[in-house]
């Protein structure tokens, strides 16, 4: 009885481990996962302006899954990824919108407008390269909202 007991816990215990395998290849296969913070001065604790957090500031080329929160506590933000030329590149500047031309920056794919405490997934395929991730949103990117990415071999 007590050894029967010990083959089924045994059991289970393998079975665990399966699945926590299985978990993880899923996670492997769909590509490199970057948690991506939206703050600002009402985020708590508070930022000391607008900003795009990423978890890591680079990842290898492929697939990559970017997870975006807006930990603001009262704006709207949004995260896109733009291709640059080069680090540093300067964008084409919309100043009656206060906003980039979006028709004229290599827009990859974003995570749009989220309400404060929202969240949001960008699956993408990312080649080696510099990219921008930043907030569009009128104002933001003049407010400091941008940061360098980069995509390695
Ligand atoms: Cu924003």
């Amino acid at each position: 009885m007590t050894r029967l007991f010990a083959v089924r816990l045994a059991c289970t215990a393998a079975a665990a481990a399966l699945a926590g395998v299985f978990v993880m290849s899923a996670v492997a296969a769909t590509g490199h996962v970057v948690p991506v913070d939206l703050v600002d001065t009402s985020s708590k604790p508070a930022a000391p302006g607008m900003r795009v957090k990423p978890a890591a500031a680079k990842v290898k080329a492929g697939d990559v899954v970017f997870q975006v929160t807006n930990r603001s506590g009262s704006l709207v933000h949004e995260m896109l990824v733009v291709k640059l030329d080069k680090s540093g590149q300067a964008l084409p500047y919309d100043a009656k919108e206060d906003k980039l031309e979006e028709d004229g920056i290599k827009s990859l794919g974003e995570v749009p407008e989220l309400e404060p405490g929202k969240s949001g997934v960008l699956k993408i395929k990312l080649a080696p390269g510099v990219y921008a991730l930043l907030c569009n949103q009128p104002g933001h990117y003049q407010a400091g909202m941008v940061t360098n990415f980069t995509v390695t071999q």
